[in-house]
């Protein structure tokens, strides 16, 4: 009996690798003194009242906003343990399974872990209020949208203690990823992980598409939205075409592991060629799904902090919206190597090359924005204006990697990955902390300290280019990626201890900000205008922290920048006062429990199909089950705010008596 509990737990367990084994104390540690802390502050009601069962956008993107943070940390422990590894010659720091394994998770989480909920987050707080909307259009199914990429996220971050990592690439190609050479669970935490927080973000691309066309202050037409709300609504497009692909693959590729069907294998029919067709279907697009949203955040801040209106709004609405089509026929850049031939690799060439177009006409409009523009280089400004060197290099690189016989070459060589991380740092990365830092005052009510936040900027940008531009040399030297060590006689030796360093200044880089919000919110410079930067669109308009019906009146708009020009005929007309407001019942949704535990019961369905335990997997489903009948026959949804209570919360947060 206890050999059998033995041999069950060392299956279960991940076991023997000092590292791990301090990973699981510490997350043990860290649960323990949660509970600790709920339990002693009696914090518990509330976390389940006003956090869990949440469906308030704003709390929603607050808690993708932790999680993604979150998970940059883990990314990054990830990033610098393979550093620290290749730093040296012939380390032998990581064992090279370990290092397969710590790529892979590495590559999924910073992708679909740290930059899509950092993006929703965003998303979440942000866009209903810029277009002077009460919530999104469908607040409980956003709720769902979170708890599942919550609990799809926990599904494939437990397997590095439990059961084993996937290692088969962040794209985790076949046959490498199916049975035959992956025999153990990691690749099936891959898939449910994935595919559960997957469903999640299609529904928000919906959720957010509808909101955006239904939701609009009155006033407000489509060429009247903030850009950021434009490049939400174009990364949505994208969601939403190319995320029911990923679905369907990974559950291809589920059938092959589970069932043994031959969708992706060599003999039985299949062709492994399928699945790399069908997985960069999706994974070109969602490139351009994380980047765009960047765009929006830094024609925001340009405009702002050069006080002037954004150049080119129309073409860069156009770009936008033209990125987001042609993102969708470019996906065989990625194996121009594996055999199309020549007619299909040129189109695919060409399409490539096409994407810099509209791409560099939004860098001259940022550009324009900014000339003779009264620019104030505060923290959101400096990342803005970082961003646009360094994304420029690294879609140049991208273009040269686009030209198929050159291909040939850089392919799967440290040259790619010096490429893709210019343009996922530097872009997207650089875009998400601009946006964070912008409109962090907007979430909490205060600033975060500039001084700290200048020293992560300079850590970070410093690190960048010390970390990634030796790479491109060592590509070009023939060092291949995923390769977890090499010789002595490559001479690839001290370009690699260069890029080490400055993958660690990033990670002091990662500390300043962690140090940053700690000291801000200690120190807690609130403030009280809800218009700290001068801002140009409505989210400016409103008490920060916004109240939960965000507006007491909805707006009307009738500009662009319609904030700025309310604020421009106010100083016009001298200090008139405004007309008292006149307040209306506000309609809105009760908070639900189902999306919470409904999740939940899918981490269940998702763990039992990754052990094969159908004892765990069928009764979650069920449960499941059980909550869409639960929802279905719920009518009590929704509440009023009564005009007294909108008068006394408006009058609290401006800070006047009723
Ligand atoms: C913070 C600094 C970062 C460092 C030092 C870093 C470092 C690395 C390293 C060493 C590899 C493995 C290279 C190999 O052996 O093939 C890698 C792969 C990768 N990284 Fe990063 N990374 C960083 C940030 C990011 C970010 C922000 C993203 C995405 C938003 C990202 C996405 C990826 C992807 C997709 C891969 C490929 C994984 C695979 O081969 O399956 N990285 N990175
Ligand atoms: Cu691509």
């Amino acid at each position: 009996m206890l050999d059998k509990i033995q041999e069950f737990a060392s299956e279960f367990f991940v076991t023997g690798d000092p590292l791990i084994l301090g990973a699981q104390v510490s997350i043990a540690i860290a649960m323990v003194a949660i509970v600790f802390v709920l339990t002693y502050f009696r914090k518990w009601v509330w976390l389940w009242r006003e956090w869990l069962t949440t469906v308030d956008h704003k709390r929603i993107g607050i808690m993708y906003i932790i999680c993604s943070i979150l998970m940059l940390f883990r990314g990054g422990v990830d990033a610098l343990l393979m550093r620290l590894q290749l730093a040296v010659p012939n380390a032998e720091f990581l064992h090279p399974e370990h290092y397969n394994q710590i790529f892979t998770t590495h590559g999924v989480i910073m992708i679909l872990f740290m930059a899509m909920p950092l993006m929703f987050g965003l998303f979440n707080v942000i866009m209903p209020l810029q277009i002077g909307a009460r919530d999104v259009a469908y607040p409980f199914l956003n709720a769902l949208s979170f708890w599942l990429f919550f609990f799809g996220a926990m599904l494939f971050n437990v397997s590095f203690i439990i059961g084993g990592s996937p290692d088969a690439g962040w794209l985790a190609y076949p046959p490498l990823s199916g049975l035959e050479h992956s025999p153990g669970v990691g690749q099936n935490f891959y898939i449910w992980g994935i595919q559960i927080s997957g469903i999640g973000s299609l529904a928000t691309g919906i959720n957010f598409i509808v909101t955006i066309l239904k939701m609009r202050a009155p006033g407000m037409t489509l060429m009247k939205m903030p850009m950021f709300t434009w490049s939400v609504f174009s990364s949505c497009i994208i969601i939403i075409f190319a995320f029911p692909i990923l679905t369907v693959t990974l559950a291809l590729l589920f059938l092959d592991r589970f069932l043994g069907a031959h969708f992706f294998t060599l003999d039985g029919g299949g062709n492994p060629m399928m699945y790399i067709n069908l997985i960069w279907m999706w994974g070109h697009p969602e490139v351009y799904i994380v980047i765009l949203p960047a765009f929006g955040i830094f024609s925001e801040i340009v405009a702002t902090f050069s006080k002037k209106t954004l150049f080119g709004y129309k073409s860069m609405v156009f770009a936008m919206l033209i990125i987001s089509v042609l993102s969708f026929f470019t996906w065989v850049h990625h194996f121009f190597t594996m055999g199309s031939g020549a007619d299909v690799n040129v189109f695919f060439a060409i399409t490539t090359m096409a994407i810099a177009i509209p791409t560099g006409a939004k860098v001259f409009n940022w550009l324009f924005t900014m000339y003779r523009g009264r620019i104030k280089f505060t923290t959101p400004m400096l990342w803005t204006i970082a961003f646009i060197p360094c994304f420029v290099i690294g879609g140049m690189t991208g273009v040269l990697l686009s030209v198929a016989p050159a291909d040939f070459q850089f392919h799967n060589s440290y040259f790619l990955i010096a490429h893709f991380h210019q343009v996922l740092i530097g872009g997207v990365a650089f875009g998400y902390f601009a946006g964070l830092y912008y409109w962090w005052p907007k979430m909490f009510g205060f600033k975060l300290n500039e001084h700290l936040g200048k020293w992560a900027f300079w850590l970070w940008n410093i690190g960048f280019y010390v970390c990634f531009m030796p790479q491109y040399f060592l590509g070009l030297d023939g060092m291949t990626r995923r390769v977890s060590t090499y010789d002595f006689d490559m001479g690839w030796g001290s370009l690699n201890m260069v890029s080490t360093v400055g993958g660690f200044l990033m990670g002091i880089g990662f500390i300043f900000q962690v140090w940053q919000i700690a000291y801000s919110i200690k120190h807690h410079e609130k403030d009280v205008t809800g218009d700290p930067w001068d801002g140009r669109t409505l989210e400016w308009s409103i008490p920060s922290p916004a109240p939960v019906y965000n507006f007491a009146v909805t707006p009307h708009v009738e500009h662009v920048d319609d904030w700025w020009e309310t604020k421009q005929k106010r100083a016009a007309a001298g200090a008139a006062k405004e007309p008292r407001p006149v307040y209306e019942p506000i309609h809105m949704p009760k908070n639900s429990a189902i999306p919470f535990v409904k999740s939940a019961l899918w981490f269940f369905v998702g763990f039992g199909f990754v052990w094969d335990w159908m004892w765990m997997a069928i009764p979650a489903l069920i449960g499941v089950g059980i909550c869409m009948l639960a929802r279905s026959f719920t009518y009590d949804d929704d509440y009023y705010i009564q005009v007294d209570e909108i008068e006394r919360t408006e009058a609290a947060l401006r800070g006047v008596k009723a």
